[in-house]
């Protein structure tokens, strides 16, 4: 399957507009054609968001997402931010269900569905995240929690939509530790997530892109990459630095 590699910079709590920027400006000068065989995108904190929309991204093939989102479009929702505002500063992407929102923040599979959902709703595409904790990974359990973790995100989407969404596989051991996957690991997982999102969306599955997550760094990227069924990845830690995020682009370029 053809599917573009996506390479997804989530920089969580980090960069004021000013950094944002600033960083906009050194990575883009190093930009030379990569974005037309490998989808990018920077998903800043939101205060950031209205900067890099009036910045040349979308010139120079370069995607904006947000790092979370609400399900419903207004009201009383103190804190929240829905789809229809992302859209209005520019994103066309959203991350929903990062295990740092399920795990500090109390997110559902319940909640993680809901989002989804108004994200597709709204034509953005979500990139959402699953992945085992070290104590579901050491029991042997890892698959059967990533796969019911899919079920209660996409059971029931459209083929159409199914299409259109990232699926971002994160084992949650591995985040912001330093201590990647072992790329074969990961490329099981990655297959193990394939095989359950064609029973869940059937032939759509072929199309869904399939990224990795967890300390992804210049000097291991190329790994995962090689895995067949790993389509790209979501970086954070080693997306901060313009130097080191776009040594990532071109690599899977
Ligand atoms: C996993 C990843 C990006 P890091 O959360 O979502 O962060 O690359 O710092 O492990």
């Amino acid at each position: 399957a053809a599917r573009k590699p996506l390479l997804a910079a989530n920089w969580k709590m980090n960069k004021t507009p000013e950094e944002a920027l600033s960083f906009w400006h050194e990575f883009s000068g190093r930009l030379s054609g990569e974005t037309g065989r490998v989808e990018v995108v920077i998903c800043p904190p939101y205060p950031a968001l209205p900067a890099l929309q009036g910045a040349d991204l979308r010139a120079r093939g370069v995607y904006l997402g947000a790092q979370n989102v609400h399900w419903e479009s207004r009201g009383a929702f103190t804190g929240e931010v829905s789809p229809g505002m992302l859209r209005a500063v520019g994103c066309s992407h959203v991350i929903v269900g990062h295990s740092e929102r399920r795990a500090y923040f109390g997110e559902s599979d319940e909640a993680v569905k809901r989002k989804l959902r108004a994200a597709l709703e709204e034509g953005m595409t979500p990139i959402l995240c699953v992945g085992e904790t070290l104590e579901q990974r050491t029991a042997g359990r890892a698959e059967e929690v990533v796969a019911a973790q899919l079920t209660a995100a996409l059971e029931g989407l459209d083929t159409g939509r199914a299409a259109r969404v990232v699926v971002a596989y994160e084992p949650v051991w591995a985040i912001g530790t330093g201590r990647s996957a072992e790329s074969r690991d990961a490329g099981e997982m990655a297959a193990a997530v394939r095989r359950r999102l064609r029973e869940l969306a059937g032939p759509a599955a072929e199309e869904i892109r399939i990224l990795y997550g967890g300390s992804v760094a210049p000097d291991n990227f190329a790994q995962f990459l090689a895995e067949a069924e790993v389509d790209g990845g979501l970086v954070g830690t080693a997306s901060l630095r313009p130097e080191s995020f776009f040594a990532l682009v071109a690599s899977a370029a």
